[in-house]
Parts: C-alpha cells; sequence; structure tokens
C-alpha cells in the first residue's frame, strides 16, 4: 500500500487509532481508553478533549514540544509528532478540585500510518450482505468479499472480532485459511482474512437486519481498523395466513338477531363484512369459501362476503372460509374460519302479481288469489293484462294488521304503486310483452308501524 494514496483514506480513522490511557492519580483510577496517532499527524491535530477544562492543566515534560491543552480542554499536537513513532507517551494531567487534585496519565501511541491496519474493502461505498432465512448454521453471508485488514507489517498476527451489532450472537468469523468459525479469529498468515458465516437458523421476521461492526487488531490491542458490514435477512415463505377471528357472525334483514354486523335489507351484491387474515411475512392474502352456498360469495382479494341469491325463508349457515398467500410456493391458513350466516327476513310483505293473460280461462276469473304464508305473508296474485289498463286504478288491497301501519314500496317499480294505506295501484299501463321472462311485477313493499316508529 502506497502511503500517499492511503494517507487520504485514512483520516476518518485517525480518532480510532490514538490511544489515550487514564490511569488513576492520587484518587480513583480513570476508565482505561486506547488511542493512536499516525506518524504524520498535522500540527492542530485533535487528540482528546476533557471536560471540566477549567480546573485542569497539562504538566510539563519531555513531551512539551508535541502536545498543548487547549482552554476548551483538548488536547492537539503542536509539531511534527514522527519523532514519537514506537515510543510510548505519557502524558499526564492535573485536575484541581481545591482541596484535593488527581492526576490522569494519558498514554499516547504514535505508530508509522505504514504500520496501521486497515481494511482492503475500506474503499468500498458500503458492504451489503445478504442472506436467506432459516438457512443451516455455518451459512456464509454472501455479498461480502473476504475481510482482510492489512498493513506493512505482514508478519503481524492479526485477530478479528464482531465488536457491535451482533444481536443475539447470530454470527461469527470463519478462518479462510481453516475453514475454522469461531467468535474470534487469529490469523498469522498476511494472506489468510474472515468471512461472516451465521451461528443459528435466522428468521427474518425476529431480526431483519444487521448492521456488524468487525474490528481487526494487533495483538498489543493498539493498532486496529473497523468496518461495518450491513446483513439483510432475505424472506422466505414460511408464515402461513392467520385469521383475526375463530368466527365471524353476519345477520342480514333483521337487527333483533345476535351479530357482530347487521345488515337490514337484503340487496344482491351488498356486502355483508369480510374476513381477515393477516401474513407475518406480509404476503397478499386470498380468501375462498370452502363451503359451497348459493346464498353468498367471497371476494377473494378482500375476504367481502357479498349477498347473491336471497334465502326464501330464515335461514342459518355455518360456512368454513380458507386463506391462502399469493407466493410460490403457497400457504394455506393452518385453521379456516367459521362464518355463521343468519338471515332473518324482514317485516314486510312480497307481493307478486302474475300476469296470466295468455290463459284463455283466467280471464274470465279476473281475480284469483293465492296467498303463501311467510313472515308476513308472500302474496302471489293472478291477473290478467287488462287488469292493468288503466292507470291509477286500484287492482289490490294490502290488508293491515293494525291500524297504526303504513305501506311503502321499498324500491320504485315501473308498473305499480304502493299508497301509504296499502292500495295498490297501476302506474303505467302493463304491457305483457314488456314484463320479464316470468311475467311477473315482483315487488317489496314495507310496512311501519307508526308506533314504534320503525320498519
Ligand atoms: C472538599 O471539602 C469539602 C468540605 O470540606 C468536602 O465536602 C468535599 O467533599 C471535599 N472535596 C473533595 C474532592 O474531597
Ligand atoms: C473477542 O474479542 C473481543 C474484542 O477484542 C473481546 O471483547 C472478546 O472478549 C473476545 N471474545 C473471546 C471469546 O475471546
Ligand atoms: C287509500 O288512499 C287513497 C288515497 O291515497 C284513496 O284514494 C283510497 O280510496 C284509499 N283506500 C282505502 C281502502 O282506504
Ligand atoms: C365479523 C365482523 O366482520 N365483525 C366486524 C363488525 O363490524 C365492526 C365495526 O364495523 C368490526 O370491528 C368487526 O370486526
Amino acid at each position: 500500500m502506497k502511503p500517499t494514496s492511503s494517507s487520504a483514506r485514512m483520516e476518518p480513522c485517525i480518532p480510532l487509532l490514538l490511544a489515550l490511557l487514564f490511569a488513576g492519580g492520587t484518587h480513583a483510577t480513570a476508565p482505561k481508553t486506547v488511542s493512536v496517532i499516525p506518524h504524520d499527524a498535522h500540527p492542530g491535530y485533535s487528540i482528546k478533549k476533557f471536560d471540566n477544562a477549567a480546573n485542569l492543566k497539562l504538566l510539563e515534560s519531555d513531551f512539551s514540544q508535541f502536545f498543548t491543552m487547549l482552554q476548551d480542554g483538548s488536547i492537539m499536537t503542536v509539531s511534527d509528532v514522527s519523532p514519537l513513532v514506537n515510543h510510548p507517551v505519557d502524558l499526564v494531567v492535573l485536575e484541581n478540585q481545591g482541596n484535593a487534585s488527581t492526576t490522569h496519565l494519558l498514554k499516547l501511541y504514535v505508530l508509522d500510518r505504514r504500520n496501521m491496519l486497515m481494511f482492503k474493502t475500506d474503499g468500498m461505498e458500503e458492504m451489503l450482505g445478504r442472506l436467506s432465512e432459516n438457512l443451516p448454521a455455518g451459512t456464509r453471508v454472501t455479498g461480502i468479499p473476504l475481510l482482510q485488514a492489512v498493513s506493512d507489517r505482514s508478519d503481524l498476527p492479526i485477530t478479528y472480532s464482531i465488536i457491535a451489532g451482533n444481536v443475539n450472537n447470530a454470527f461469527e468469523l470463519q478462518d479462510s485459511s481453516t475453514g475454522i468459525s469461531m467468535q474470534n479469529v487469529t490469523v498469522k498468515d498476511g494472506t489468510s482474512g474472515v468471512y461472516i458465516v451465521t451461528t443459528e437458523v435466522l428468521d427474518r421476521e425476529d431480526v431483519s437486519r444487521y448492521v456488524l461492526t468487525i474490528q481487526a487488531s494487533d495483538p498489543s490491542g493498539i493498532n486496529r481498523a473497523v468496518t461495518n458490514v450491513v446483513v439483510t435477512i432475505e424472506d422466505e415463505n414460511d408464515n402461513s395466513p392467520v385469521f383475526t377471528q375463530k368466527v365471524y357472525r353476519f345477520v342480514v334483514g333483521d337487527d333483533s338477531v345476535e351479530g357482530d354486523n347487521v345488515t337490514m335489507t337484503w340487496k344482491r351484491f351488498t356486502s355483508i363484512g369480510k374476513v381477515e387474515a393477516t401474513d407475518a411475512d406480509g404476503d397478499k392474502i386470498a380468501y375462498k369459501l370452502a363451503t359451497p352456498t348459493n346464498y353468498l360469495v367471497i371476494v377473494p382479494q378482500t375476504g367481502d362476503l357479498l349477498l347473491t341469491q336471497e334465502p326464501a325463508e330464515e335461514t342459518e349457515l355455518e360456512l368454513i372460509v380458507e386463506a391462502h398467500d399469493i407466493r410460490t410456493p403457497s400457504r394455506i391458513s393452518p385453521r379456516p374460519a367459521q362464518v355463521i350466516f343468519h338471515f332473518k327476513p324482514q317485516e314486510c310483505s312480497k307481493v307478486d302479481l302474475d300476469d296470466l293473460q295468455h290463459l284463455e280461462e283466467v280471464q274470465l276469473h279476473r281475480v284469483k288469489r293465492r296467498v303463501t304464508r311467510a313472515v308476513r305473508p308472500t302474496k302471489r296474485i293472478e291477473f290478467t293484462e287488462t287488469d292493468g289498463e288503466t292507470e291509477g286504478r286500484v287492482v289490490f288491497q294490502l290488508e293491515k294488521e293494525t291500524d297504526r301501519e303504513t305501506f311503502k314500496i321499498r324500491d320504485e317499480n315501473p308498473w305499480v304503486t304502493v299508497d301509504p294505506n296499502g292500495s295498490v295501484r297501476v302506474k303505467k299501463k302493463w304491457d305483457y310483452e314488456e314484463l320479464g321472462p316470468e311475467k311477473t311485477i315482483d315487488f317489496w313493499v314495507t310496512i311501519t308501524n307508526a308506533e314504534k316508529g320503525g320498519e
């Protein structure tokens, strides 16, 4: 490595390489910190800043010509430090505490920059490694080259260790020459380095990203270099969708029935609510009705349940819904959800007016009643085309069960209107050809009980 070209790149590493050692003075021992400065550090290079600057003083020593303490408490170089290479430097800082004083011993190491360790990969922008989850322990992280710290002193044994970011000790280092993996790996041969390998099976849903700090150090621990590696854990489809509820209960038609979600009126393709499943992998989910029914369909993408065919009478169904994730291979919900669908017709009558004009004999009996009982009777009345000839004519009278009831047609209808007193009138002249294939006029009548005020 050429010293000139490496010097620019090394600048950011310098603070790491400056060893300061505080040994206890007359009182307690200060915590030990180790730093190193390169021999070519420029004068004015800041080494360490102390708090309590007002009470501090750097004592005179043989090294006073190289270092000084500023008023703000920082110690910096004042001249070329290259004469100090490989000579341990002890600086003493005196701290005045009023009735007592403490001295701090500050140890500096000045190293020849060419002998300072640095990672070969230091020029790389960012080291991004990746690894699929669920792989066996000992799998090497891909995308990261051999990590190797070098200096001009290739004879130095170098110890590599992961000094930060190793959550749950998920990773260790593998010696490239022996293939042996350990927490700390010492290589004696200047051509070897380390790879990053897993110590266990990793789960992306647990930790999805690691930022590892890897240190290379000489046996003294003074000459050190560090580098950061980002490891992204890639997803595998290891989670199935799980329903948010075991049982979903939907009621249609009458709010007097217990249920989470009540839809008052039956209307084709209305959503009565939805089932929902979540997938820890974050996959999209598709839903499926496992129990066939004519009354409901499920929207695969959303889990919405839509009404399709109206049950003829009060109905309670238990349906099974499954979810699977949209992924290859796909995973199915381990436990399907149960959907309880309860249809309870509202208090209203259905009236069918049959046009049976094509039957000659019926024309004679102009009105023939056939009443089918439901909650409130569904009326089915046969008429001839001539019955509907006169617009505004009352063709039928709905019976009240109490005096207070009033009637209202639920949906607008081209053929008939309903008076509040229950008179069913011709709205537009009935035309046999225009009636649908069933030749019926179907409409719902909502009965309001004035006493209750409800429908
Ligand atoms: C200095 O003396 C005062 C009172 O005499 C005492 O409270 C304080 O702890 C002393 N400080 C130190 C650093 O010993
Ligand atoms: C590995 O190295 C680190 C940093 O030097 C040290 O803190 C740790 O104790 C070492 N671990 C083992 C198992 O030697
Ligand atoms: C119902 O009311 C209408 C007016 O809205 C009236 O013409 C009709 O005679 C009434 N029918 C009965 C049976 O009261
Ligand atoms: C079963 C079901 O869909 N229940 C829903 C009923 O409506 C409430 C609020 O609108 C939801 O929170 C429930 O999940």
